[in-house]
């Protein structure tokens, strides 16, 4: 059983990831017109993997009694000047990402909750991947 608090905190987590996983979508859509496929293929990867981290937090709630919600789809940039500037912007939103998961870490350490801060080490493993891999395209 999850507590109302954390079940809404995931929720949102829930709408962060699938933004996520557009705004990785429309990148690659606009590499693609570029015709950087390199880049279009990496970006259609990122947009899988935000989706599947989307769903793990579906599985999960569904796992402790809780109730998944899907979020509403957010408009998402679709004009870019450069790759580099989609690194950096992409780098800086998996800033943001981390940030939340670790607001979640601490919101389940409070309410005692060791089950869901075991569930979220995943998330912090996964997160220090993805900013180590953006930067390293930097
Ligand atoms: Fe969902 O892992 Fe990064 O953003």
């Amino acid at each position: 059983m999850i507590s109302e608090k954390m079940e809404k905190a995931l929720n949102e987590q829930i709408a962060m990831e699938g933004h996520s996983s557009f705004v990785y979508l429309s990148i690659a859509s606009w590499c693609d017109k570029e015709g950087l496929d390199g880049c279009n293929q990496f970006f259609r990867r990122q947009a899988d993997e935000e989706r599947f981290h989307m769903l793990k937090i579906f599985d999960y709630l569904s796992e402790v009694d809780g109730f998944a919600k899907v979020p509403a789809i957010e408009q998402v940039p679709h004009e870019y000047n450069s790759i580099q500037e989609i690194f950096k912007l992409t780098l800086e939103q998996e800033r943001k990402v981390t940030s939340s998961i670790n607001d979640l870490v601490r919101l389940s350490l409070d309410e005692n909750d060791y089950t869901t801060k075991n569930f979220l080490e995943w998330y912090v493993a996964e997160q220090h991947e993805e900013e180590t891999l953006f930067k390293s395209v930097l």
